[in-house]
């Protein structure tokens, strides 16, 4: 029995996730999950009910995204995801915290104004802080931490996505020209179109899909 990966395909965690099983090759059984109709197995697995979640060949379950990035570029990272050319795997994680603890919150608010009292531009000024941070990292490597892209990169890069989507003339007009060139760059490889490949939602009893895609 391979892995199985429950994945929701636009939620930005698991895009993480199946960044790092694509970059890793490894492969595994990925069953979409419809979030508003999460399939009994899922929440046996893992009663919280966030995707991704992530059930090894020994039963182990992975119920953070981070997690899962970690546990397949143990097991394989032949693009050096885990060794960063600037800094140590600590420093990556940090960023990743960062990311997930401080500019998440100002995402949501940002994106959903309405359910906020602090939603819309203040957030989106606050979310604008930590960009402005990523781009002066970006000014002195192509990548987050050097020369080569870590799990940093691809970890950040769906949360960044899904901000210069809300509003992309706004993003596109701000003083960020490493940045754009950052996240064009991850939108247009190989690596991110097999991430994000479409697959219609897993029903209790079939088999899932193979994961990474050809
Ligand atoms: N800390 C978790 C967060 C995962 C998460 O919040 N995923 C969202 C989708 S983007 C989710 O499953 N939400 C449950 C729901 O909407 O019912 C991780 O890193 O995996």
């Amino acid at each position: 029995m391979p892995p199985v990966l429950y994945s929701f395909r636009r939620c930005p965690y698991a895009m993480r996730a199946r960044l790092a099983l694509v970059a890793s090759g490894q492969s595994c059984e990925l069953r979409e999950v419809a979030l508003r109709h999460k399939p009994p197995e899922l929440l046996a697995a893992s009663p919280k009910g966030t995707v991704p979640v992530l059930l090894t060949e020994e039963g182990t379950v992975l119920e953070q995204s981070l997690d899962v990035m970690l546990w397949a570029l143990r097991r394989n990272d032949p693009q050096r995801w885990l060794q960063p050319d600037i800094g140590t795997l600590d420093d990556l994680l940090a960023l990743v915290a960062a990311c997930d603890e401080q500019f998440k919150p100002q995402l949501d608010r940002y994106k959903y104004p309405a359910r906020h009292a602090d939603g819309g531009e203040p957030a989106r000024a606050r979310g604008a802080q930590f960009l402005h941070g990523l781009e002066a990292r970006l000014s002195t490597a192509p990548h987050l931490a050097g020369d080569h892209a870590t799990l940093a990169d691809a970890a950040l890069m769906p949360f960044v996505r899904q901000f210069a989507m809300v509003d992309a003339a706004w993003f596109d007009a701000q003083p960020w020209p490493r940045l754009h060139a950052w996240l064009a760059g991850w939108t247009a490889c190989a690596l991110f179109e097999r991430a994000m490949h479409k697959y219609a939602p897993w029903q209790s009893g079939e088999a899932g899909v193979d994961f990474p895609p050809a």
